[in-house]
């Protein structure tokens, strides 16, 4: 946690304070246009952590990101440090020039009230929110599948010269708040009774002691909590879950990656694949007489397979026509006969993210259905048994996941194994 010197000059903005701030950043006012007194100020934030606002002039709007010095959904009690935007931007500026316009254009970043002023996003929605609601997005396979392969490969030993590599796991090593927050609710606290946690009971109360209890499952979500501190391979978003993009038919945007840090790639993949995969299992809680959802939970699994296959085609080819870092170096394999064992070594490597993937997918699973921060695609389901059924599933599938990894081959195999 930042002392009180380093925190000085920080305070927590207002519907009024925001509109001041702005108003003193010559070209932001510009955007918006007008008079800020005539500006329309909006608190929208629903989040665990952060203030947004957004703020609507004549001409323009923006949106603006401030972290508050405490865990929001849980209020003073629990410090965090507002260091997090430091790093939600540096993310953004690390990334930048290989996502295109997968990511918002950041127009501001204030160091002293960490805050980030930035595109604001319309009419695009949170996606949780619509695939919940039924929604498709003929894009967001595809757009996700390229977004996770470039900002990783591109930050990664294969396109990075060490010692630029080594300095942005030096930079981002220093997000250990967050860091901290990911190694306690994702690996740890949901294998314990702590009391952060929570569950769908008494429905879920045999099922989460037997959890508790699972030496082996325990185990295998170690080696993912041990893979995740020490894997180093790229700069992750951290956080990529479906309340992380925001979506239209047209374009798929990610957010919100203050959770950012080098780690297993198998990591965003394994967010992205989780929370598709718990939507599918909400999906019959939310099934009316009119919408039975079968067409939605067969369209969620043709995007889970499209998502992974585009990751790893993208992937593929750009190690094979970008290759300029030291993993593998190019000068190592000019040899026209070493091909076929590197092409090999490729797809070894690809199969081995393909099991991070699912591993992390599996924790992420289970930690938003017995420990802090739930999902709203099970919460939204107002049939307490219904969502407890629907979660009961999702802890089935998770736990074969992790305790069976040797099952799982490809898609089609998880797909198989969906009850
Ligand atoms: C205390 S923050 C809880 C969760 O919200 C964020 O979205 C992360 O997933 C974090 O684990
Ligand atoms: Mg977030």
């Amino acid at each position: 946690m930042k002392n009180a010197d380093e925190l000085r000059g920080y305070r927590i903005l207002d519907g009024q304070s925001v509109r001041e701030f702005i108003a003193a950043q010559g070209a932001l006012a510009a955007k918006l246009g007008g008079r800020p007194a005539d500006w329309n100020v909006r608190e929208v934030g629903d989040g665990n952590l952060n203030l947004v606002f957004l703020i609507d002039g004549a001409a323009g709007t923006v949106c603006v990101k401030q972290a508050l010095p405490y865990v929001r959904a849980a209020g003073p009690s629990w410090p965090m440090s507002p260091e997090r935007a430091f790093f939600e931007n540096a993310y953004y500026r690390s990334v930048a020039a290989y996502v295109g316009n997968c990511i918002p254009e950041i127009y501001h970043y204030d160091p002293q009230l960490y805050c980030i002023v930035m595109e604001r996003l319309s009419p695009h929605i949170i996606l949780r929110q619509g695939l919940i609601a039924g929604m498709r997005y003929p894009r967001l396979a595809e757009d996700l599948g390229e977004f996770v392969a470039r900002a990783c490969f591109f930050t990664s030993d294969f396109a990075q010269p060490c010692e630029r590599k080594m300095d942005g796991v030096a930079l981002f090593a220093r997000n250990q708040a967050l860091t901290r927050i990911s190694v306690d609710l994702i690996f740890c606290d949901p294998y314990h009774s702590s009391e952060r946690n929570r569950h769908t009971s008494p429905y879920l109360d045999e099922r989460v002691a037997q959890l508790r209890a699972d030496a082996p499952l325990k185990l295998a979500v170690a080696r993912m909590g041990r893979k995740f501190l020490t894997q180093h391979e790229a700069l992750l978003h951290g956080d990529l879950h479906s309340g992380s993009i925001m979506v239209t038919p047209e374009q798929t945007r990610v957010i919100d990656p203050e959770f950012a840090s080098y780690g297993p790639i198998g990591f965003d993949l394994g967010a992205v694949l989780g929370n598709l995969l718990l939507n599918w299992y909400a999906q019959s809680g939310h099934a009316t007489p009119a919408d039975d959802r079968v067409v939605q939970r067969a369209w969620i699994l043709a995007q889970s397979r499209r998502f992974w296959e585009t990751f790893r085609a993208t992937f593929l080819t750009l190690w094979s026509t970008q290759a300029s870092g030291d993993a593998y170096p190019a000068a190592m394999f000019a040899d026209p006969a070493e091909a076929d064992p590197l092409d090999a070594a490729r797809s070894a490597y690809l199969d081995s993210v393909f099991a991070d993937m699912l591993g992390f997918a599996a924790c992420k699973m289970i930690r938003r259905i017995v420990g802090f921060a739930h999902v709203a695609d099970f919460d939204s389901i107002p049939d307490v048994s219904r969502r407890a059924a629907c979660e009961e599933g999702a802890l089935r599938l998770a736990h074969r996941l992790l305790t069976q990894p040797s099952q799982f081959r490809s898609l089609d195999d998880v797909i198989a194994a969906l009850t």
